[in-house]
């Protein structure tokens, strides 16, 4: 629509419905414990990533000690770092994964 009303000629305010959320980059840190094959795993079971993307960001968070495994709206960052420490500690490995405003 426009800025004026159809019927009775009177001002309306154009713009977009909703805005978009800010978004949040989900981190996994290094450290010297977890295995390079479980940060592959859990690279490709949150974060969707085929096994080249997964290795390529588990190798630059290994020399690097961070590294961005995605970027996500608020709710969506915040269960991926939940479901990565749950998943972690359930088999016994120190991984820390956090998350940053974009
Ligand atoms: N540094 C670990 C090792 O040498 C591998 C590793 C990579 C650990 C990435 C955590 O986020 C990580 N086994």
């Amino acid at each position: 629509r426009g800025n004026e009303d159809g019927r009775t000629g009177l001002a309306t305010k154009t713009r977009p419905k909703t805005k978009k959320p800010s978004l949040y980059k989900v981190l996994l840190l290094n450290d010297d414990y977890t295995p390079m094959e479980f940060v592959v795993l859990v690279l490709e079971k949150f974060f969707a990533k085929g096994p080249d993307e997964a290795t390529r960001i588990m190798l630059h968070v290994h020399h690097k000690g961070v590294g961005v495994c995605g970027v996500y709206p608020y709710e969506v960052a915040e269960t991926k770092v939940t479901q990565v420490m749950d998943f972690s500690r359930q088999n016994g490995h120190p991984l820390q994964c956090t998350m940053e405003k974009e």
